[in-house]
């Protein structure tokens, strides 16, 4: 199999032209899902897609579909993917990484006149952030039979607008139905978006599976009344309430450290006035562990707490897990794709397992699927500051693109 080499001026030079697309004052990204600027990078997306002669198709949830056929059609394709939604304050690299990475793949196969033997396919998963959507992974979900469409099409933002609206009027409700399109194989090029890899100066993260995510939301209520009049033993003040259990949220996944990881990421403090104590209070937590086992333990201790500390301080509470991703083991002979394609790029690589969430943890579960990740410096990621260098970019895009031709080439053989 020849040495195709990727264009690595050309994939930076495109990381860079989308990152305009939301661009924040502080270098970052800010391209909620469906929104009029996810529909613009969308439209780019199929724009140059189809300048290389792929044929793009939308599913039922947005999920996007570029493919370039291959000899034998009758092989499924082999899928690159990842999401070109953010954060609210997201970096260039998260997500965008995969999906432009394997349009750089796309391109080189171009330019060299290669052709595969399974037809390959570019894929943008809609919503896999959940900042504006939960859960996240929401569409990946629906496509893997996680979901069901009608319960993505539902979901709600915080201002009560649904997925399915938002979809509609973005123009990307498409009309093939989620899951119907098979894959040999997904590989999912991403940021590490912790630290191992560049403290160990390693390139190339040769990514084993995903950790268990779980996500809940908590609404506690008490009374609006005047700071000035109510005496503090007759108060009955949710955020006092809210704060506490914040506080023994941290402590729960410090007990099951240093694997463990608890989160309250999102408040909202009601009538959040100065002079009135905060009569209702909701907001989210997210922990994630490598073993469901402990994941229930943490699960059982939240709830005891939120009895245990919100009673005694006369607060009523509502609690609901909404969401359960367990953990992902990937593909051993993908992960071999990935170790033989590190080595042929010349590039130091050591298995990791992901904190993050991917579609990937989806898409897992009715087709073989890996990851590849690359560093970001210092680790930082969900953050404007995230930054991943030009060479890194390029290894992984070069491994990719090899991974692909190595699972490719056992197809045809
Ligand atoms: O939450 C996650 O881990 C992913 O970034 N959506
Ligand atoms: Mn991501
Ligand atoms: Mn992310």
């Amino acid at each position: 199999m020849q040495n195709l080499q990727i264009d690595a001026q050309r994939l930076w030079d495109t990381l860079m032209q989308t990152a305009r697309i939301g661009a924040t004052a502080k270098g970052g990204i800010c391209r909620l899902t469906l929104t009029d600027l996810d529909r613009q990078v969308r439209d780019w997306f199929k724009a140059q897609c189809q300048a290389l002669g792929l044929s793009v198709a939308v599913d039922e949830v947005g999920n996007m579909f570029a493919r370039r056929p291959g000899k034998n059609s009758a092989l499924p394709a082999i899928a690159m993917g990842s999401h070109l939604d953010t954060q609210p304050t997201g970096g260039k690299f998260d997500g965008a990484l995969g999906v432009l990475a394997a349009l750089e793949v796309m391109r080189s196969l171009h330019d060299l006149g290669y052709q595969t033997n399974a037809p390959i396919e570019i894929v943008n998963w809609t919503n896999e952030e959940g900042a504006r959507f939960a859960p996240a992974m929401l569409a990946s979900g629906v496509f893997a039979g996680v979901f069901s469409a009608d319960y993505a099409l539902s979901r709600a933002d915080r201002d009560g607008r649904t997925f399915g609206a938002e979809l509609e009027r973005i123009g990307y409700r498409g009309g093939e139905k989620a899951g119907s399109r098979k894959f040999s194989a997904m590989f999912e090029l991403h940021i590490e978006q912790g630290p191992i890899l560049e403290a160990e100066g390693c390139m190339i993260g040769v990514v084993q599976g995903i950790q268990g995510i779980r996500w809940y939301e908590v609404t506690i209520t008490g009374q609006d009344a005047h700071t000035g009049t109510t005496p503090m033993a007759l108060r009955k003040n949710a955020l006092l309430g809210a704060a506490r259990v914040i506080d023994r949220v941290d402590a729960i996944a410090c007990e099951h450290s240093p694997d463990a990881v608890g989160t309250v990421g999102l408040i909202e403090n009601r009538p959040n006035s100065r002079n009135v104590i905060p009569g209702e209070v909701f907001f989210t937590v997210d922990f994630r562990h490598p073993h469901e086992q402990v994941l229930d333990l943490m699960e059982a201790k939240l709830r005891a707490a939120l009895a245990g500390i919100l009673q005694p301080l006369n607060l009523a509470y509502q609690e609901a897990r909404i969401w359960s991703s367990p953990p992902v083991q990937f593909a051993p002979e993908l992960i071999d794709c990935v170790r033989i394609a590190a080595t042929k790029a010349g590039f130091a690589a050591r298995d990791i397992i992901s904190g993050a969430g991917h579609d990937s943890a989806y898409v897992a579960r009715v087709a073989p699927t890996t990851m590849i990740f690359v560093p970001c410096r210092g680790g930082i990621s969900h953050n404007e500051a995230e930054s991943t260098s030009f060479d890194e970019c390029a290894a992984g895009a070069q491994v990719l693109l090899n991974a692909v031709l190595e699972f490719d080439r056992r197809l045809g053989s």
